[in-house]
């Protein structure tokens, strides 16, 4: 038995290979897109006349760029124009479903594995859901084919095989490890590890800094107010990083975005539910909930009556925690934090 399992339709995918074509391959850029995009770029190259990647979307998370520089990773962004001047398109992790911007447009080539949507049209489709990510299936083409990846496309690989399986925390298949170690031959580990710990933005330190700087005590959490912020993800950042401190058991990130209160909770699912608390909180004045371990809790500005914001949401966050209705026997009780 091979490493890989082998890929029956591959010589039917060689014969789609022109001289004469110059290929465009689609992303909605993330790391397994544009890994996957390299990978065909790589095949796809000595093959056709041109091979060119264009993303859809705007870059922005750290990592994602950090990518993008180590792997020296070259892209076009989409321009309507643009697939009018190649003869052949290809998008790889997507389906034609999944953008208003894909689903005008012939492809030639999909390999992807999200849940088929609907059917797909291309002269040559692959689309295996039970895969963690379409690097893994670009991994094994390009066994099939042969061909060794370098360095840059190898640490590509792996890192959108880790990105999308959340470093094998998530959905994966035996196949995506066999996949990670083949790949491990090739790729260089420390540009994986320096892609992979680009977590911040410098602006995001500032905020940071306010929120250590401002922490409350909670019980076993802590509470954090930023203030006004111009996108409610960094409220994310921030308490994902606060969750890094071990002695921290659940955080509550707060601040303002335009006229909305935005708070994010994350809790070791172990000291408080926090998809119950961000309900309990909100409740009469806003909407939240969501899970044990991530939970979101938001209302209107115009809630605190002109108070401030931040004693407002602490004054909240210390009403003791009500038990659930029905609740599981492994609830905390009342007012009462497991510590
Ligand atoms: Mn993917």
């Amino acid at each position: 038995m091979s490493y890989f399992r082998a890929i029956p339709r591959l010589p039917s995918l060689m014969r789609l290979f022109s001289r004469e074509d110059r290929w465009l391959i689609l992303i909605n850029a993330d790391p397994d897109a544009m890994a996957s995009a390299l990978a065909l770029r790589r095949i796809l190259s000595r093959r056709v006349h041109e091979a060119v990647i264009a993303k859809v979307n705007a870059v922005t998370r750290p990592d994602n760029l950090a990518m993008i520089r180590y792997a020296r990773i070259h892209m076009e962004d989409f321009s309507p124009d643009l697939p009018g001047r190649f003869s052949r398109l290809a998008l790889v992790d997507s389906q034609p479903g999944h953008h208003a911007l894909f689903r005008k447009l012939p492809f030639t080539l999909v390999i992807d594995h999200h849940p088929l949507e609907s059917p797909v049209e291309a002269e040559y489709c692959d689309i295996r859901p039970e895969y963690g990510a379409t690097s893994t299936l670009l991994t094994e083409y390009l066994y099939n084919l042969g061909v060794r990846p370098g360095k840059l496309l190898a640490t590509a690989l792996q890192f959108g095989i880790k990105t999308d399986t959340a470093s094998f925390e998530r959905h994966f298949s035996d196949v995506d490890l066999r996949a990670f170690r083949h790949l491990s031959r090739y790729a260089d580990q420390a540009m994986l590890l320096r892609i992979a710990r680009s977590a911040f933005h410098r602006r995001w330190l500032g905020l940071l800094a306010r929120a250590c700087a401002g922490m409350y005590s909670i019980k076993s959490g802590q509470y954090a107010f930023v203030g006004e912020v111009d996108n409610p993800d960094i409220l994310v950042v921030v308490a994902d990083f606060l969750m890094q401190v071990y002695e921290i058991r659940w955080v509550a990130v707060a601040g303002v975005y335009g006229e909305t209160v935005v708070i994010i909770f994350r809790s070791d699912g172990v000291s408080r539910d926090v998809g119950r608390f961000a309900a309990q909180i909100s409740a009469g004045i806003g909407s939240g909930g969501g899970h044990k371990v991530m939970a979101r809790a938001e209302f209107s500005l115009s809630v605190t009556e002109g108070a401030d914001a931040e004693m407002f949401i602490w004054r909240r966050l210390n009403v003791p925690l009500k038990a659930a209705r029905g609740a599981s026997p492994q609830s905390p009780p009342p007012g009462q934090d497991v510590a």
